[in-house]
């Protein structure tokens, strides 16, 4: 009830603070009309790998089908909330994915409305040839307790996507650009009821920790990407993002005639992207917050695997890379 509640109350909040643009009809992500690129952009479209005017490579590409493996696998794995056996089996397949990859796990206690509880952000980190970082994030974890609740979408689809990001990462030799830093947070759901004290205990953790240790003023950009997977994709344009940064992810975005996905709608998300924010580290939440209709989906055992869409997922990372790419020349 208390969940219902809290649902109801915050998308009035993501409503009130909207601007609320017209929907337009976008097209399903997965349906060929979207695979269409618009004929004004055909030219500035990455299909088969071509130059975007301008440049000197290639635009960034991801495994459509890869990702959303990654997806499956994970979402198989059972509710992922803290000790449960999902949470372990989630923990050991990224240990696994990321093997020979330059790994750091973050464990740390948190004080819960449950008492002490053990948890662990993972940061895969890659080397770009210029100075700076830019961190792409997600959570792994899903609802705390709910034994009805996989999260394909809330959870599941940030995890397989940077799991694909790395993938590609790893098969990029001497790659320009800033280093890339994928984070896989734990803790982002709340224990018993949102707030500020009771959610995003992960990245409240390392947004200190890097705070502290200095990290925090090489970090270029923050980009955040959470129930991405959504097959009508349709990524909010948040006001407490970074206004350039979200800027930049719809000029990445068009550059691959994907901006029909993008920022049709306007709200304000409370996500693991704000306690960077709140350490002045620039950042941009990409997330689809109409998750069927009126986001019956969110939080709901329904947040299943097939209300999901490789596309999308190949969609939001792309974007993530490009506008990543786009960085060292923005000024
Ligand atoms: C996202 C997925 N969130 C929780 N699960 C954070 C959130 C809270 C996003 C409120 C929008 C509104
Ligand atoms: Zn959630």
């Amino acid at each position: 009830m208390a969940q219902i509640a809290r649902s109801f109350i915050l998308c009035l909040t993501v409503l009130g603070l909207s601007s609320c643009a017209q929907k337009s009809p976008a097209p399903s992500a997965g349906s060929a009309a979207a695979a269409a690129k618009p004929a004004a952009l055909t030219e500035a479209t990455p299909a088969g790998g071509e130059m975007l005017p301008g440049d000197s490579a290639p635009p960034p590409h991801i495994d459509a089908a890869k990702a959303m493996e990654y997806v499956r696998q994970v979402v198989n794995f059972g509710p992922r909330y803290i000790n449960s056996p999902g949470h372990r089996k989630t923990e050991e397949f990224l240990r696994a994915r990321l093997k020979g990859d330059d790994v750091e796990e973050d464990s740390f206690t948190a004080s819960t409305p449950a008492g002490n509880l053990p948890m662990i952000n993972f940061i895969a980190k890659f080397p770009g040839s210029e100075k700076g970082i830019v961190v792409l994030a997600g959570h792994y974890d899903t609802l705390y307790g709910r034994k009805d609740f996989v999260g394909a979408n809330d959870g599941g689809s940030d995890t397989g996507l940077l799991l694909e990001i790395a993938d590609y990462l790893r098969a990029q030799k001497k790659r320009p650009g800033y280093s890339v830093w994928l984070v896989w947070f734990d803790g982002e759901e709340a224990i018993q009821q949102w707030s500020d004290s009771d959610s995003v205990y992960g990245s409240r953790h390392l947004a200190q920790k890097w705070q502290k240790d200095g990290t925090a003023k090489e970090i270029k950009a923050f980009l955040l990407a959470d129930m991405t997977g959504d097959k009508d994709l349709d990524i909010d344009r948040d006001q407490n993002s970074t206004p350039w940064l979200e800027d930049l992810v719809g000029q990445a975005a068009t550059r691959l005639g994907y901006q029909s996905h993008f920022f049709q709608r306007v709200g304000g998300f409370e996500d693991d992207h704000l306690p960077f924010s709140r350490i002045g580290v620039p950042v941009a939440d990409l997330i689809d917050f109409s998750y069927g209709y009126n986001n019956v989906f969110w939080h709901s055992p329904q947040d299943t695997l097939d209300k999901l869409s490789p596309q999308s997922l190949e969609i939001t990372g792309e974007v993530m890379l490009e506008a990543a790419r786009l960085l060292p020349a923005h000024k």
